[in-house]
């Protein structure tokens, strides 16, 4: 990595309804990130946090009935993100963006986006999050991010960045499938979306998912990793909001991002979902840097 890389820390706990997601950034950073960056020899910048909307706790903790939970907050915050990240990459830097819940990526993969013709996205959660308001069974945004990036659902969420239709359907995989909504299986079916679920990863191994997910996206000029950590299992990853039993283990986490890393495709990357208040003595958000500085090239030889 020639590059700098450029900590954005995003902390947004607006896509889902659990406080302490938007500590996740601070949760990282306590857990030694920029060091441990910095101790692969790799020039690292940390942004800070991005300006957040403030938490109007009586609503956040409503039951706000129906409909898109806290929109105008997830839009503004997304809107902010997409700038600074579109301005990381137009300096040169390598964009790493620290979150905070996954609504986060449309602010991502929208300013990543203006610098590729034909981005992939590698999508590395238990979820979808391919739901729009009527398919949502809760009316959480962090459920519905990928579907707004593929251009579909409320046109504000649609058109963060002030364009749409960010990432084709042919150029999406995603990895570590075991919770998908009845109108997500639908869609994906229909779409025709790349699709490993946890019983593909058994059957095939960790190893052949990724060697075939590269050579899927090889015709994309860049491929954005939106990695949430509730794709890992929660015995081993505790700390995150929307957990399923049965997941990805940390080991094969592990070979999946050193294989990442040494393909050199991925250009920019996200990681999403780390709530150190649900976590044990900052458990998930240590395993978060352990998987960063692998993927940023640490190697256990
Ligand atoms: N599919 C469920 C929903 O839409 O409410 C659960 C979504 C969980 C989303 C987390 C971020 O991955
Ligand atoms: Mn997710
Ligand atoms: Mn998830
Ligand atoms: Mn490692």
């Amino acid at each position: 990595m020639n590059k700098t890389i450029e900590i954005i820390g995003a902390p947004s706990a607006f896509g889902q309804r659990k406080l302490g997601v938007n500590m996740g950034p601070e949760a990282m950073r306590y857990a030694d990130l920029v060091e441990r960056l910095e101790s692969l020899g790799l020039t690292v910048d940390d942004k800070g946090n991005i300006a957040s909307p403030a938490i109007d706790m009586k609503k956040y903790r409503s039951e706000q009935q129906g409909g898109l939970r806290n929109l105008p907050e997830v839009v503004e915050f997304c809107e902010t993100l997409c700038s600074e990240v579109d301005a990381t990459i137009a300096d040169g830097k390598y964009p790493l963006v620290i979150g905070g819940d996954h609504s986060i990526a449309m602010g991502t993969i929208s300013g990543v986006k203006k610098h590729y013709n034909n981005l992939g996205v590698i999508w590395y959660d238990a979820h979808g999050d391919l739901n729009v308001a009527e398919s949502s069974p809760s009316g959480n945004i962090h459920g519905m991010p990928l579907r707004a990036l593929i251009g579909e659902g409320h046109p504000d969420l649609v058109n963060i960045g002030g364009y749409k239709d960010k990432v084709k359907v042919e150029n999406i995989v995603l990895i570590g499938m075991r919770d998908l909504d009845a109108g997500e299986k639908a869609y994906i079916k229909e779409a025709g979306i790349k699709t490993y679920t946890m019983s593909d990863i058994d059957r095939l191994g960790m190893a052949q998912v990724i060697e075939e997910t590269l050579e899927y996206l090889k015709d994309t000029d860049g491929i954005h990793l939106s990695l949430d950590v509730d794709a890992l299992d929660p015995v081993e990853t505790p700390g995150t909001g929307t957990t399923v039993p049965g997941g990805i283990s940390y080991r094969e986490s592990h070979l999946a991002l050193e294989m990442l890393h040494d393909s050199e495709r991925i250009t920019s990357m996200e990681i999403v979902e780390v709530n150190p208040l649900i976590d044990i003595h900052n458990k998930t958000a240590n395993q978060a840097v352990e998987l960063l500085v692998t993927f940023f090239g640490d190697k256990l030889l």
